[in-house]
C-alpha cells in the first residue's frame, strides 16, 4: 500500500506547562530543565503502526501551530491520540481533543500515558475522549488501531478501557502486563525532526533523549510509577543499546544522551555489561541525568561506579527527596537520610556530577521539622562541593510535594485538607508547578521559594555568599 492509501493516525504530545520558562543554571549555563524533549512516548507507539498506517506526530513543544496542524491532519484520519502526564498536558490535550471532536464528531479520540493510565474512569468521563490505553502502550495501541481500521469492537482487547458506542457505559478490559522492550522495533527517531529536538546540556552541544528501560521496582508512595507499571521493569539488552547509541550518535552527530529511565541501575550485572561494551566501542559519547535510586547507588560497588564513568556516565540523578527521616519513611523510599552522603562521596570520587531532587510538604508530618532538616541536608551537600570549589559539578531541584492520582500520599493529602480532584478538568487546571498545600503555611512556603532562589545555580552566588545567605535564612526560619 502506498502512503496515500494508508489510513492516517494522528499522535499529539501536548504542552507540559502553560508557559515555557527557561531557568538557566548559573553555574553551568545549561537549562535546569530542558524545554524541548523528544516525544519518546509517541515514538514508542508509532513504531508499532508505522508500517500499516500513515502516522503524523505533532509535538506542541516544537510545532507552535499545533492545533492547525492537528485539525488538518485529522481530515479523513482513522483516529486522534493524545499522550498525557498529570500536568498542563491534560488541559491542553482536552482543549485540542474538544476542537477535534467539534470538527470531526465521529473521530475516535484515544488517550494514553501516566495520567489516563492512573485515572482511567475520570479520563473517559470527558465527553471528548473515547478510549484509554492503560500502561505500556505498544501492543495495546497496535491492537486498538487495528480494530478501529477493521471497524471491530474493542471488546476484550487487553489494557483498554472505552466508552460503549451505544450505551455510553465505560468498559474496562483485563489489564495487559509489561512486554519485554526487546520485542519491539527500535525507537523511530526518523519520524520526528530530530534536529529540532537536540539540545545543549552541560557536557555537550548536541544532547538527545534516549531510554534503556521502562518501569521501576520501588514503591514510593508519592509517585505514579508503581501504579503505572505495577513495580515491573523491562530493559533493552546491552548489545541493542550500544548499537542504537552508535547509530544515533553517527546519524545525528550526538555527543550526549539524556537517559530517561526511571530505574537505570536496578540490575548491576546488566549495567556492568553495558558499560564494558560501551568502553570497548569507545563511541566518545556522554550520558547525563542517569536516574539512580539513593538506596541503590549507596550500595553500588566501586567497580560499577568506575565502569560507569569510563563508559561515559557524567551525571546521575538521585532522588534524595528529603533530609528528614520521617518524610523518607512516609514516602516509603526505603532509604536512609545518611545514604545521600555516601552517594555524594562516590560521585566526587568517580568524577560523576550529582543532580539531586528534594521535595518538601509531605502531608501528615511536622512541616517545620521537615523543612529545617531538608535545608540542612541541602546545605551539607552544597558545602561538600563548595569547599572544593566544585559547585558546577552538582545541582539540586527543590520542589513541593504534588499529589498524583491514586497514590497513597494523595489519600493522605485529602485527609489533610486537599480538596479532592474529581474530574479530568480538575487535574488539568490544578497548578502542579510549586503546589501550595493547605497544610503548608504561607511563611514556610515563601521561605522555601526564597531558599531555592538563593541556591548557587539559581542565584549565581559563590560558596562564601551561599554560606552567608544560608545563615540568614536559617535565622529567618527560626523566627517563623
Ligand atoms: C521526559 C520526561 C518529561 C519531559 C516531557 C516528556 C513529554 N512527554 O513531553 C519533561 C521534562 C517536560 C517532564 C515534565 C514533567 N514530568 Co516527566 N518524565 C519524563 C520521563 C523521565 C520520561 C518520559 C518518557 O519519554 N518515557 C519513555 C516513554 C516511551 O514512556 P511513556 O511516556 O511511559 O510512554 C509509554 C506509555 O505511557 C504509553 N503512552 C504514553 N503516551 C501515550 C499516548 C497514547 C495515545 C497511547 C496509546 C499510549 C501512550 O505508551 C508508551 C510506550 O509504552 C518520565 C519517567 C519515565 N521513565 O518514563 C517522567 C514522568 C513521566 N514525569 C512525571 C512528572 C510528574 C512530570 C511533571 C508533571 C513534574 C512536575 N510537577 O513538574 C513535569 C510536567 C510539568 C513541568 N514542570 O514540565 C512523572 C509522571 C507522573 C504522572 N502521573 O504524570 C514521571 C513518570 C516521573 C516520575 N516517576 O514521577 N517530564
Ligand atoms: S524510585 Fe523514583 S520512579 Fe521509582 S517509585 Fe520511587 S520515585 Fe517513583
Amino acid at each position: 500500500m502506498t502512503k496515500k492509501e494508508k489510513l492516517t493516525v494522528v499522535l499529539f504530545n501536548p504542552m507540559p506547562v502553560k508557559h515555557q520558562v527557561a531557568i538557566v543554571n548559573k553555574k553551568t549555563t545549561s537549562l535546569q530543565v530542558p524545554l524541548v524533549n523528544v516525544p519518546l512516548s509517541l515514538l514508542a507507539i508509532a513504531r508499532m503502526v508505522r508500517d500499516d498506517f500513515d502516522v503524523r506526530i505533532i509535538n506542541a513543544v516544537v510545532d507552535t501551530n499545533y492545533e492547525e496542524l492537528i485539525l488538518d491532519a485529522c481530515k479523513d484520519a482513522l483516529c486522534f491520540a493524545v499522550s498525557s502526564m498529570t500536568c498542563y498536558q491534560i488541559r491542553n490535550g482536552m482543549n485540542v481533543s474538544a476542537a477535534v471532536k467539534e470538527r470531526y464528531p465521529d473521530m475516535p479520540v484515544i488517550w494514553g500515558g501516566y495520567h489516563p493510565s492512573t485515572q482511567v474512569e475520570q479520563t473517559l468521563q470527558d465527553p471528548n475522549i473515547d478510549i484509554v490505553v492503560i500502561g505500556q502502550g505498544e501492543l495495546t495501541f497496535k491492537e486498538v488501531v487495528g480494530r478501529l481500521a477493521k471497524e471491530q469492537s474493542l471488546e476484550g482487547a487487553p489494557g483498554v478501557s472505552y466508552k460503549d458506542k451505544y450505551s455510553g457505559c465505560i468498559i474496562t478490559n483485563l489489564p495487559r502486563g509489561f512486554t519485554d522492550l526487546n520485542e519491539f522495533p527500535p525507537i523511530p527517531y526518523d519520524m520526528v525532526d530530530v534536529e529540532a529536538h537536540i539540545k545543549g546540556y552541560k557536557f555537550g552541544e548536541r544532547c538527545l533523549d534516549y531510554y534503556i528501560s521502562q518501569g521501576c521496582a520501588a514503591g514510593c508512595s508519592f509517585c505514579s510509577e508503581p501504579i503505572f507499571c505495577g513495580r515491573k521493569w523491562t530493559g533493552l539488552e546491552p548489545e541493542t543499546v550500544v548499537s542504537e547509541l552508535e547509530h544515533l550518535a553517527k546519524t545525528y552527530n550526538i555527543d550526549t544522551f539524556m537517559i530517561r529511565d526511571s530505574d537505570f541501575f536496578i540490575n548491576g550485572s546488566k549495567v556492568k555489561e553495558l558499560c564494558n561494551l560501551l568502553i570497548a566501542k569507545n563511541l566518545g559519547i556522554r550520558m547525563t541525568s542517569v536516574n539512580g535510586r539513593m538506596e541503590q547507588l549507596y550500595r553500588m560497588d566501586d567497580e560499577v561506579w568506575a565502569l560507569a564513568r569510563k563508559a561515559g556516565v557524567r551525571e546521575v540523578f538521585i532522588g534524595v527527596e528529603s533530609g528528614y527521616q520521617d518524610a523518607l519513611d512516609a514516602m516509603n523510599k526505603g532509604a536512609k537520610v545518611s545514604q545521600s552522603k555516601i552517594c555524594v562521596e562516590q560521585c566526587i570520587k568517580h568524577d560523576i556530577d550529582a543532580r539531586a531532587s528534594f521535595m518538601v510538604g509531605i502531608p501528615g508530618l511536622d512541616t517545620g521539622e521537615e523543612i529545617r532538616h531538608t535545608f540542612e541536608a541541602i546545605h551539607d551537600m552544597i558545602s561538600v562541593y563548595g569547599e572544593q570549589d566544585h559547585l558546577e559539578h552538582m545541582d539540586i531541584l527543590l520542589s513541593f510535594f504534588t499529589p498524583y492520582p491514586h497514590t497513597p500520599l494523595y489519600q493522605t493529602a485529602v485527609e489533610c485538607g486537599l480538596p479532592p480532584l474529581e474530574t479530568l478538568g480538575d487535574w488539568g487546571d490544578f497548578d502542579q508547578v510549586d503546589f501550595k498545600a493547605p497544610w503548608m503555611s504561607q511563611e514556610y512556603y515563601d521561605l522555601v521559594i526564597k531558599f531555592r532562589d538563593g541556591m548557587p545555580w539559581n542565584s549565581g552566588c559563590d560558596f562564601a555568599q551561599w554560606c552567608e545567605f544560608y545563615s540568614g535564612i536559617m535565622d529567618e526560619f527560626g523566627r517563623v
